[in-house]
């Protein structure tokens, strides 16, 4: 086993991995930017080192400064988390010509599910279904047209090596198409560095689930059930829930089993997801390969019993599965929802800036994954996650009643936040029916988002209460969950204010 796991990440899930080290009685070095200095990642550390200035190219995406100071540590490998250089081949690669264990898959694996149109034809071959389309990057206009015309419109151009929804442009008839490939190259060419683009039909309003999937290096693979992963917002996941409310047990077990040959196909090591789509139809298909732990891994903990960053570790350390598939279940229902420092009234503007009262949310069947603490100042530079609140409970009406509870006690002042936002999700009939896909925010996003003239009005009048009579915000009761309409009163969570 190793002694020493240099983290290359930051935030919420630098710390999720430090307690998976500790746990295994390995010693963690952290790693910081200037930005990050003060950050809580690094409480949890036995050793922090820095890595470079504010910017992510600089620090937390500088390759060579990273391997350099895991060897001035002494670290025998390193966790990516997720983001950064997670998924990054080179990276991985830098890993393996340093003797230093890349704790995910190894770089061929990664630079094959890295290629949407390699990771096709490999998926295609062990009979698994993919969306009809292409099998290889197009060639020319007419190639496209054939292809669209034998699919049939509506379709969808796609970068080959992006992923995440970059790069992608739907099309409606043949007189747009010319102009969406022009375009997809030159979002490819310039995201990704390679302007190759390919077509396949177009799945209206899909749910997006996927399959966690652990593979060792002695050829054992299970599959750890689905997450349904479809509410989200410019391709940003924003709640994900555990077991999906679209899939029987029979459709679970067909999938569980494509996904778990995706992996094999793909000679994927350590843990992964298999994203598929499922259309209206109930009809999946393969979509791609993410290749590190995901924000969402917490739920999918919640339900199995299974600690999947401790998993990661073993497996990379060249354990093996003890467990067969059948050792595996789904018991309860977890929900998870990320809080992110934005400004949903303001387009979802990233909201940095020092946070004045925090109180996180606790009780039976609640975690949460926090990366930030009161009086620390969220720096601009990175992705604005906060925290992930992440709950368990015997069934799905219950979780999504503990986690509306939850969202009500969750209090973060002095930056704006998607808290109220979350909440408001929760409380919609399509969400609380199951009843949604991935175009459920766009379809609601004005009725989720807070109405600004009466939220000010409620803030104005605190603020004159505050002032007039001496007052302080004490916290109080908290929203009761029947409750479907909120009040931005109850979005300041369990507060009131109160005559001191
Ligand atoms: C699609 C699709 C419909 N049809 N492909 C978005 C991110 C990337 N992983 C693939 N994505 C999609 N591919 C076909 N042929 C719809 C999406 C899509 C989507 C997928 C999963 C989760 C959210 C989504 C939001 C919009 C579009």
């Amino acid at each position: 086993m190793f002694k020493k796991i240099l983290i290359a990440n930051r935030g919420e899930i630098a710390i999720r991995v430090a307690r998976a080290c500790k746990e295994l009685g390995i010693s963690v070095v952290g790693v910081f930017s200037d930005a990050d200095r003060d950050s809580y990642h690094l409480h949890y550390m036995d050793e922090a080192l820095w890595i470079g200035d504010s910017s992510p190219q600089a620090s937390y995406l500088n390759i060579s400064k990273i391997i350099d100071v895991a060897k001035q540590a002494g670290a025998e490998a390193i966790h990516p988390g997720y983001g950064f250089l997670a998924e990054n081949s080179n990276f991985a690669q830098a890993c393996e010509e340093s003797n230093i264990a890349f704790i995910g898959p190894n770089s061929k694996a990664l630079s094959l599910v890295g290629d949407k149109v390699a990771s096709r034809n490999t998926v295609q071959k062990v009979g698994v279904s993919i969306i009809p389309g292409m099998q290889g990057v197009g060639r020319d206009t007419k190639h496209f047209k054939e292809m669209a015309n034998k699919v049939g419109y509506p379709v969808i151009v796609k970068a080959s090596m992006g992923g995440g929804g970059k790069g992608m442009r739907v099309v409606y008839s043949e007189k747009e198409l010319e102009a969406s490939i022009a375009a997809g190259q030159r979002e490819a060419k310039s995201a990704f560095g390679d302007a190759s683009v390919y077509l396949e039909k177009y799945v209206e309003k899909p749910r997006h689930i996927e399959f966690q999937v652990l593979r060792d290096h002695h050829g054992n693979v299970v599959h750890l059930f689905e997450r349904e992963c479809s509410i989200q917002r410019r391709h940003q996941k924003i709640i994900e829930e555990t077991p999906s409310p679209a899939i029987d047990e029979a459709l679970r077990n067909e999938m569980g089993e494509a996904a778990k040959k995706v992996i094999e196909a793909a000679e994927y090591t350590n843990a992964g997801t298999v994203e598929f789509l499922l259309d209206g139809q109930r009809n999946y298909y393969f979509l791609e390969v993410n290749a590190r732990v995901q924000v969402e891994h917490p739920i999918t903990e919640m339900v199995t019993g299974v600690d999947l960053v401790r998993q990661q570790i073993l497996i990379a350390a060249g354990k093996k599965i003890s467990n067969k598939q059948k050792d595996f279940a789904q018991r309860g229902h977890a929900i998870e929802a990320r809080i992110y420092a934005e400004d949903p009234e303001n387009d979802f503007m990233p909201s940095p800036g020092r946070i004045l009262y925090l109180n996180e949310a606790s009780g039976p069947g609640i975690r949460v994954d926090s990366g930030i603490y009161q009086g620390w100042n969220v720096p601009p530079h990175y992705d604005p996650i906060l925290s992930k609140l992440v709950v368990w409970a015997e069934n799905r009406e219950i979780a999504i009643r503990r986690i509306s509870n939850a969202l009500s006690n969750y209090v973060i002042l002095g930056i704006k936040t998607n808290v109220g936002f979350l909440k408001r999700i929760m409380e919609t009939k399509k969400f609380r029916e199951g009843d949604y896909h991935t175009h459920f925010i766009d379809e609601n996003e004005s009725a989720l988002i807070r109405q600004k003239e009466k939220i000010r009005n409620v803030l104005i009048a605190a603020a004159l209460l505050a002032s007039e009579k001496n007052s302080i915000m004490t916290q109080t009761g908290y929203a009761t969950s029947a409750q479907v309409e909120t009040t931005p009163w109850q979005e300041l969570g369990g507060w009131e204010i109160c005559k001191h």
